[in-house]
């Protein structure tokens, strides 16, 4: 990074309530959506480092009810988790620093919205499930937030994303990609195509339980990759789920099909050995065993019973997204490589394949759980 940048870096950093000197900052690739830099700031000699995110206010259109849900949800949990116990209270929930006007968020004069959390020391996540223990505390951890904020007045969360896991939506708009091909990529996807439109109705998977108001509605993270878990670097232990930008009212399938998503496979989101793609039948069983040592107390049967297929749903919609997103040519996806939302969109269909093929046994599993 050059002098201009970490110039620009210390005035953003001074807008926030921060009683340390700026050191160093550098941009840190994490997400495909925002911006996010590592910024150090010392105080006696000793380093203290914060996240500073600008928020892509392409995909967030209304920023400011981001930082809301942000500041609601965190505030809450933090309340939650101390009245269990104050050890590491700050590693285990987010810490957002204010700005020095007492806002959540800092305006440029460009219109880019920034906010800044305090980085959590000695931790580390990683993109796929090492061992079943693992799958099964992360399943645990996203249980235990759902639980944690059943009890957050609803009002104080608002949709960020209208209509984010949409998959009509979602397919539409795919085939509106497919017929506008503004990059004439279309014919060189027709595989890709033509396994969406095979396995359209998935999409639908949901919709009569739905109208049935059989599948609640509650507050939930819909973003539950293993990425947004940290875990501590010596015990391995949960420490924290971060990346709190899409937890809005939601069906707690949303949550639970992106972890059999992204904790059942061994391969990577974007992996182009699509060989290593495969769902490990035994971190599934982890997963859901951790996640309904939490969830089953305030799960309808209705809800259970679906837990079993959200994986394939889940899986199937980001496909649509990652593919239509190379169709339009990488503009809501960061793309690190040519044909990259490709590669990612073929993993996920390999990914749904592999779903239906065990169908079965995940729906047997989840009954004899719950
Ligand atoms: C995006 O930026 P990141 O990595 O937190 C996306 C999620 C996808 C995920 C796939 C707002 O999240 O929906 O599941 O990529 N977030 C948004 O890795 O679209
Ligand atoms: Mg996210």
């Amino acid at each position: 990074m050059n002098e201009t940048n970490e110039n620009f870096l210390e005035k953003l950093i001074s807008k926030f309530q921060i009683v340390a000197e700026f050191v160093e900052g550098h941009a840190w690739v994490k997400g495909h959506i925002n911006d996010t830099y590592i910024v150090t700031c010392q105080q006696g000699g000793s380093p203290i480092r914060y996240i500073l995110q600008r928020i892509n206010h392409d995909v967030f259109h209304q920023p400011a009810v981001v930082m809301q849900n942000v500041k609601a949800t965190t505030d809450h949990l933090r309340k939650k988790i101390a009245e269990e116990s104050s050890v590491d209270l700050t590693r285990r929930t987010m810490t957002l620093v204010p700005t020095r006007g007492g806002a959540p968020y800092y305006q440029d004069i460009k219109g880019n919205f920034w906010r800044t959390y305090v980085f959590i020391e000695r931790v580390e996540s990683s993109h796929v499930a090492e061992n079943p223990n693992q799958a099964e505390q992360v399943g645990r951890a996203f249980g235990l937030f759902q639980k944690r904020l059943s009890d957050l007045p609803s009002e104080k969360i608002q949709e960020t994303i209208p209509q984010f896991h949409n998959g009509a939506l979602r397919f539409q708009a795919l085939e509106q990609a497919i017929n506008e091909d503004l990059h004439g990529r279309a014919s060189k996807i027709q595989d890709e195509i033509d396994f969406c439109r095979k396995h359209k109705d998935i999409v639908h998977t949901f919709t009569s339980a739905i109208n049935e108001g059989k599948l609640p509605v509650r507050i939930t993270h819909n973003d539950t990759k293993i990425d947004n878990v940290l875990l501590d670097n010596e015990s391995g232990e949960v420490m924290c789920i971060v990346d709190l930008d899409t937890v809005m009212p939601g069906l707690v399938h949303y949550d639970f099909g992106d972890m059999v998503r992204t904790l059942t496979s061994p391969a990577d989101e974007d992996d182009r050995n699509l060989e290593k793609v495969t769902i490990r039948m035994e971190f599934f069983k982890a997963l859901s065993n951790g996640y309904l040592s939490e969830a089953k107390s305030f799960l309808n049967e209705t809800e259970k019973d679906y837990l079993a297929v959200s994986g394939k749903v889940i899986t199937f919609q980001l496909g649509i997204r990652f593919l239509t997103d190379h169709l339009n040519g990488d503009l809501y996806f960061r793309a690190h490589r040519d044909e990259h939302n490709l590669d990612r969109a073929r993993v996920q269909f390999k990914l749904v394949e592999k779903m239906i093929e065990n169908e079965p046994a995940m729906k047997s599993l989840i009954s004899s759980l719950s």
